[in-house]
């Protein structure tokens, strides 16, 4: 690899472990991912800013096309601000439930019990909107496109997801569609696409999830030798 005029540093932080540990923690770390479930009964007990600070910056590690990091999160917890996000997403889902959404899509919605009533928006103390930046800008202003957005922010929206799971937070990955009012409330640039809502906080204390199955190892990966 020619490297001698770029700016490149020794690798440092890169830790191998002998294989039985390399094997115990790839399964310490899936049985630690396995507990994750999303959770649409949030309590209202506040969580510690730092923690989401903490997490935010986890996610920002993430890899991303050259490097561009084309995302901004806008996290809210002003009660004044969830009410309105909450407000402008049910209307949105009642249109969704009631006229846009085709009965196919209903019935596979059907498992999880979801409808258009979104009071997890103002109850969970906080709410990190994702925005996938389109363009950036530069110093002068000008803006330039980013490449592979969406692959960047999924990337980063995952860890985000295992980080905030990893510190004890149930989340739920919450699209109402269309998104676009979010720009408006968040006070966010057009060359910003709203991603997903990232519903965080306590569980409540009588949460239930759906009994749902994760596909077999078999059912998801081919070896080819
Ligand atoms: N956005 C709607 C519908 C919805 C769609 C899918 I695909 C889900 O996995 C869950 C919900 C809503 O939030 O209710």
């Amino acid at each position: 690899m020619t490297t001698k005029h770029l700016d490149f540093s020794p690798l440092e932080h890169y830790v191998e472990l002998p294989p039985p540990e390399m094997l115990e923690r790839a399964r310490a770390f899936r049985d630690e991912l396995r507990r994750r479930r999303t959770v649409r009964h949030f309590s209202d007990r506040p969580i510690a800013r730092e923690v989401i600070e903490r997490c935010l910056e986890a996610a920002a590690s993430a890899p991303s096309g050259a490097n561009q990091q084309p995302w901004h999160f806008s996290v809210v917890s002003n009660p004044a601000v969830k009410r309105e996000i909450r407000q402008a997403a049910e209307e949105e889902e009642r249109t969704f439930y009631r006229e846009r959404a085709p009965q196919a899509w209903l019935d596979v919605l059907a498992l999880l019990g979801t409808d258009e009533n979104k009071p997890f928006l103002e109850i969970a103390p906080y709410l990190i909107v994702v925005f996938a930046q389109l363009r950036g800008v530069d110093a002068d202003g000008a803006k330039f496109k980013h490449y592979y957005v969406n692959e960047s922010v999924g990337i980063a929206t995952g860890m985000l997801i295992c980080a905030l799971h990893h510190a004890g937070l149930a989340t739920l990955t919450h699209t109402p569609s269309p998104m676009r009012f979010l720009n408006e409330i968040l006070e966010r640039p057009a060359h910003e696409r709203p991603y997903l809502i990232l519903v965080t906080g306590y569980p409540a204390a009588d949460a239930l999830v759906p009994r749902i199955k994760k596909k077999t190892l078999a059912q998801i990966a081919r070896f080819i030798d």
